[in-house]
């Protein structure tokens, strides 16, 4: 491969993969590196069972091809890690994207060089590759969040992360497992690996609140009905806030202006129905804590009906703001506490004190186990960005964010020229369908690289008063909401010393909007040279 392009590319999952096509297609030569030995991203990593995606398949897919569209076939209503693997496998191979990704290939460092205009890039073989532009795909979610629990070390028996699950599988049979977390990860395991273990004990720091998948085979009629409408459809989708949904639109009344009756019947039909919608039944569910109880309270009398010991359903019973941690779907998750060989123990208040050789230790008591399944959650939108060391003529990405991240619309930064940053910080990014928001980012960057090409431009970098108010105005909507009011991943709670500031920014159609406004306007805000 050329060890001189026009963009290296990080990452080969969904934005990888869809910037390298695009970029190839404008003429533009381009190569990708990847710490994987193959395609996929986050679906290439997350193999835990049960990992599924939680938008509907039919929708978590590419819209930039019509024929990828129609002769891709869904089996399910949402696709499961294995499908959606093969889903971009499918793409790479039929793109014929391999030829210019180098797999097995972690980038280590990025340096710019002014006068040259050109980034140099440094990979863990010691080999570099020079580019103009440097494209940053390196995923939301694809950083690791391992606590550092004393003694973690020192456990005899086998650990993994859900985040970096072994290709093989790993059977629980017979055994004794700990799960550690009851996020989404767990949520979607936990049903599974109670099956299997002699006994699982889930250690919930957080309750969790969850709504039915209703998962099932999707028919040959819902696929024709969805194929033959599929430009409307994404187009729909494009004008929603979360980028998906439009099948089961936001209802555009409050919650609070509701009648009891009237809302109850809202939350049943939404529940009936499964999935992330159930938060879309009121436009002020995440703007007016009122609002917010009521759903809250419909979501903890299914789980207090579900869960038959009444101490274990009051501990999995969340207080706090629904929606404001990433809503889990889920498949028998309260129901799994059911079983004889599950317990949960509350770490709520006094946390896990210790990792021993044979177990996990609270309070002084000890659990011994087999496993431990350390479903923990990630460094989450800026801790993939960060392990690269990437320096700009005065400034790394490292020092220019200090104090958390900073962006000019989640796609650069000030300081780091000829960079880009697919789904980054202050863009709407992980609360949207990720494939419609990688989608808009890298049709945004392939249109503006072009734009200097064809204005003979070779340098682009974001202003740093646009930056600045980029960032008040992501801060301004994020404290509009009710958002802040709990420790997510989404404000970098969950990483112990990780600055708190909310990072993605609320709302897909605005935001969408004033993409098209900043590069119909000259690209305002970017300085060119
Ligand atoms: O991670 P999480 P995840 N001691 O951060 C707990 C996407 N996703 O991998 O809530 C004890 O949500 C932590 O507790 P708390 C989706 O966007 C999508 O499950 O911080 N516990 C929490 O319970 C999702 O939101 C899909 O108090 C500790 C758990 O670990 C995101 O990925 C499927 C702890 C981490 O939950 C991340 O989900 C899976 C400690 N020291 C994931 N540290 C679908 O599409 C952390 N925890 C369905």
């Amino acid at each position: 491969m050329n060890d001189s392009v026009d963009a290296v590319i990080v990452g080969a999952g969904f934005a990888g993969m869809y910037m390298l096509h695009a970029l190839r297609e404008q003429g533009f030569t381009a190569k990708v590196f990847e710490v994987a030995d193959d395609v996929g991203g986050t679906w290439y990593w997350n193999r835990y069972p049960g990992a599924r995606c939680d938008v509907e398949s039919l929708e978590y897919s590419y819209s930039f091809s019509p024929e990828l569209e129609q002769e891709w076939e869904w089996t399910e209503r949402y696709a499961t890690q294995p499908e959606i693997l093969r889903y971009a496998q499918h793409v790479a191979d039929r793109f014929d994207l391999r030829r210019d990704i180098c797999f097995n290939t972690r980038v280590k460092s990025a340096d710019f060089d002014d006068k040259a205009t050109r980034w140099t890039i440094t990979t863990d073989d010691g080999s570099t590759a020079h580019a103009q532009f440097l494209i940053m795909a390196v995923g939301c979610l694809s950083s690791t969040n391992l606590p550092d629990f004393p003694g973690r070390d020192t456990f005899t028996g086998d650990s993994y992360h859900t985040g970096t699950w072994p290709h093989d599988g790993v059977d629980f049979t017979g055994k004794r497992v700990a799960v550690i977390g009851t996020g989404s990860s767990a949520v979607q395991s936990i049903p599974i690996i109670a099956k299997q273990a002699a006994h699982l004990t889930v250690f919930q720091r957080t309750a969790t609140y969850a709504v039915p998948a209703h998962n099932r085979p999707l028919t040959a009629a819902e696929m024709a009905e969805v194929k033959t409408h599929y430009r409307e459809l994404r187009a729909a989708n494009r004008l929603t806030m979360t980028g998906y949904g439009s099948r089961s639109p936001r209802g555009d009344t409050n919650a609070v202006d509701s009648a009891p009756a009237e809302r109850e019947a809202e939350y049943e039909r939404r529940w009936a129905a499964g999935g992330l919608s159930y938060l879309g039944g009121y436009a002020d569910l995440l703007l007016n804590k009122d609002s917010n109880d009521t759903a809250a309270e419909f979501i903890r009398r299914q789980i207090r009906a579900t869960v038959k010991d009444h101490a274990t359903a009051q501990l999995l019973t969340p207080t706090n703001v629904v929606g404001c941690k990433r809503l889990c779907v889920d498949t028998g998750y309260y129901a799994t506490f059911n079983r004889p060989n599950v317990s949960l123990i509350d770490v709520s208040e006094q946390p896990i004190e210790q990792i021993t050789p044979t177990g996990v230790r609270v309070d002084g008591v000890d659990y011994d186990v087999d496993c431990i399944v350390y479903a923990t959650g990630f460094d989450a939108m800026t801790g993939s960005l960060l392990k690269i060391n990437a320096n700009g003529p005065e400034i790394s990405l490292q020092q220019a964010w200090e104090a958390g991240p900073r962006t000019y619309l989640g796609l650069a930064i000030q300081g780091l020229p000829n960079m880009f940053t697919i789904s980054g910080p202050g863009s709407p990014s992980v609360l949207t369908n990720m494939i419609t928001s990688i989608e808009q980012h890298v049709e945004w960057i392939r249109d503006c690289v072009v734009a200097m090409r064809e204005r003979g431009m070779r340098r682009i970098e974001a202003e740093e008063q646009a930056q600045d108010e980029w960032v008040d105005y992501v801060n301004m909507v994020a404290n509009m909401t009710l958002f802040p009011t709990c420790n997510s991943w989404y404000l970098g709670a969950n990483v112990p010393g990780k600055t708190r500031v909310f990072m993605p920014l609320l709302g897909f159609a605005p935001y969408e909007q004033q993409c098209i406004e900043v590069a119909a306007d000259g690209y305002r805000g970017f300085a060119f040279a």
